[in-house]
């Protein structure tokens, strides 16, 4: 079973409740958010709100990864970033949604509590940048790159091949020197997957979790969700609580999420049902 705590730069946080990632797209084309914190002032100001309600950890991401985005260069990707990660880094427990070692370099030093890269420390450099600071990283599964991702993904056994591929990003990560309590896993919900995959990677969280890794899902808005309800973007919050909610009751230990206070509101009602200790009157 994975490690009771995670260890995150200058953050230690028990995994004995789950804990909640808020969004911060410092992009002007992402899927979810359609630019609302392209700018670094609403980006800084959306980082304080989503701490005053109740995020654990910020999530700052330069880059959209949605299906068929372009790559942004690494010079461009800090240039979003900078500013919002020196703000925030000092005060909070920011991760960087990045998978450049130029990016990571650039930021680790500044404080940052994690590296979440939807790449798994695969791009030349990553791997070292991360073992060499005292963040935590986040991988998680990607088939193919954003530009292709989605061009009819087939998997024999989707839970067999991702959970091969997490293992063996994570055991490569522990090798280079990433301590254990450092690593979180992620099954990369909508990352080169049908709804059918992604659902059976969804039911299936607890034995991802059995490898031995905390798991990070990330399903908050996304096309899924869509597929299920019928609803835009803009339309999903209910279906995205109820989908952090079932994440963690299969096995879920962070959520990534836009919608951060009603996240946090599902989450103790779960956890006032399933903890008895957890709320005496
Ligand atoms: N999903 C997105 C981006 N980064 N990182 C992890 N670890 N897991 C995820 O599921 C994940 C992720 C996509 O969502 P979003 O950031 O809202 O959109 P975009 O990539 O278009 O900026």
């Amino acid at each position: 079973m994975p490690s009771a705590r995670l260890s995150a730069g200058r953050f230690v946080f028990d995994l004995d409740r789950p804990l909640i990632m808020g969004v911060i797209n410092v992009t002007p084309d992402s899927f979810s958010d359609r630019g609302d914190s392209f700018d670094a002032d609403a980006a800084i100001a959306r980082a304080e709100q989503l701490v005053a309600e109740g995020a654990d950890l910020l999530d700052v991401g330069g880059e959209s990864t949605r299906p068929g985005a372009p790559d942004v260069p690494a010079d461009e990707e800090l240039r979003r970033i900078l500013p919002v990660v020196r703000a925030l880094a000092p005060r909070f427990a920011v991760s960087v949604d990045t998978s450049k070692a130029d990016v990571m370099r650039e930021v680790l030093p500044l404080g940052v509590a994690m590296v979440n890269d939807v790449r798994s420390l695969r791009e030349p450099g990553a791997l070292d940048a991360v073992a060499a600071s005292d963040a935590a990283v986040c991988l998680m599964h990607m088939r193919g790159s954003p530009r292709t991702m989605q061009d009819h993904p087939v998997y024999a056994d989707v839970v067999v091949e991702v959970g091969g591929f997490l293992r063996e990003r994570a055991l490569a990560a522990e090798a280079s020197g990433v301590a254990r309590e450092r690593i979180v896993i992620d099954p990369g919900f909508g990352f080169g997957k049908t709804a059918a995959h992604n659902l059976t990677l969804w039911r299936q969280l607890g034995a991802l979790r059995s490898l031995g890794w905390p798991i990070l899902a990330g399903l908050s808005r996304k096309s899924l969700l869509g597929t299920i309800t019928g609803r835009s973007v803009d339309q999903r919050v209910h279906a995205s609580v109820a989908a952090a909610l079932l994440a963690v009751q299969r096995g879920a230990d962070i959520v990534r999420v836009h919608d951060v206070a009603a996240t946090r509101d599902a989450l103790a009602v779960l956890r006032a049902v399933d903890h008895e200790e957890s709320f005496q009157s």
